[in-house]
């Protein structure tokens, strides 16, 4: 079984990742993490911050000579910020010159100061900030080494910002088109649906306002047969939904066309099976590569939905937790749209998920033993 933990706040000294059970022999370069984290740096609409951050990272064991021991592998991510704040978020004894007391509607601010009993909404908005994904980035990039490793790839891209989106039509893109997607300011493959969501961001910024939207995640390559459908817990359908619902400001996953099929009758929602010279195929995917909580062979695809981020320049109605009066909700620096980068986060965070379960279903204490069970099994798929 993979896991991970990340630890520390937006503007700390820094993000510390612990993964543990990957396998030995995993190639790890400082690098690739850097190109990731670089990755989820980039797309329109985000805020100043993204082009002061450098993203220092430094390994801190786990791996030797380029590859993994099989060990914890532990990275620290320090933020390049963190000399502007280290007053106000001192380790040490002291308080806040400026506690937060008006919470965002939106945000886990006031949950969070009534549950850790706070007034001040900082000791709560440092770990619920979405910085915290910069240390999920390491966890992707592992789970993809994995993954790549057994020919999985995955690749994401956005769908729609706001009311602007790509072509119903548009072509579902693959792993080959991963610089192309990087490439475009909000990472569509679809030029008239660019031109869309860029208008639809400068106009929110013009307007002081933020935009959610949807992202797609596809992984090509998965064997058929991952996940289970023996309990609920082993479901690969369970797992990406969670692995998508946790990252900061999904409301909604979506596997394959789920919403769509809700309104199509049986008759023509599935799909059918045929068999070939290449073994069983399908000529429609609307179950996005999952069925009985198990892949097909086919792409995976899921997708999320992203509420607009709650830190509005126009600041909402809310209430003074300490005097109970009327006011607006506080401001801090912020995005007017993150979708692009939540998309890459998707990545990470589907890359994992699916990590997990290929090593419960092949596992292996060496990346060569989880080879070899991969390829026995694709022969067995082979022949079935
Ligand atoms: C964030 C607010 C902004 C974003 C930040 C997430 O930070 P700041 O308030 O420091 O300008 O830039 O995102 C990141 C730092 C990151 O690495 O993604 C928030 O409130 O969630």
């Amino acid at each position: 079984m993979l896991r991970f933990l990340t630890a520390g706040e937006s503007h700390g000294p820094g993000l510390v990742t612990i993964v543990e059970g990957l396998p030995a022999g995993l190639p790890v370069a400082a690098d690739g993490i850097s190109a990731e984290l670089a990755r989820r740096r980039l797309g329109y609409g985000r805020g100043r911050r993204m082009g002061l951050e450098k993203d220092e990272l430094e390994i801190m064991g786990g791996v030797r000579f380029g590859k993994t021991l099989g060990s914890p592998v532990a990275v620290i991510v320090r933020n390049t910020e963190w000399p502007k704040w280290q007053e106000e978020m001192s380790a040490g004894p002291g308080t806040s010159r400026k506690p937060l007391q008006t919470p965002r509607p939106g945000h886990a601010d006031l949950a969070g100061m009534v549950k850790y009993d706070t007034r001040d909404a900082r000791d709560i908005l440092e770990r619920a900030s979405a910085r915290e994904t910069a240390a999920r980035t390491v966890v992707g990039y592992l789970s993809k080494q994995l993954l790549g490793a057994i020919d999985v790839q995955i690749v994401s891209h956005v769908v729609s910002i706001g009311d602007a989106s790509i072509s119903d039509s548009a072509t579902l893109p693959t792993a080959a088109d991963q610089a192309e997607i990087d490439a475009s300011p909000v990472r569509a493959l679809d030029k008239a649906g660019e031109d869309a969501m860029v208008a639809a961001i400068e106009a929110a910024k013009a307007d002081r306002n933020t935009l959610g939207g949807v992202f797609e995640v596809l992984a090509y390559g998965l064997p058929i047969g991952v996940g289970s459908h023996v309990h609920w817990d082993r479901r690969l359908d369970s797992a990406l939904a969670e692995a998508m619902m946790s990252i900061q400001a999904i409301k909604g996953v979506e596997v394959g066309d789920a919403y769509e099929m809700a309104a199509t009758p049986g008759s023509s929602a599935h799909d059918e099976i045929y068999h070939g010279d290449g073994g069983f195929t399908r000529r429609t995917n609307r179950a996005g590569g999952i069925e009985g909580g198990m892949s097909i062979g086919d792409v995976i695809r899921v997708r999320a939905a992203m509420k607009p981020i709650s830190t509005v320049m126009r600041p909402l109605d809310t209430v003074n937790v300490v005097s109970k009066e009327p006011e607006k909700a506080f401001r801090e620096r912020s995005d007017v749209c993150a979708v692009p980068a939540a998309a890459i986060v998707g990545e990470q965070m589907v890359a994992f998920a699916l990590a997990n379960e290929v090593q419960r279903k092949f596992g292996g204490d060496t990346v060569a033993e989880l080879v070899q069970s991969v390829i026995a099994y694709r022969k067995h798929v082979a022949e079935f």
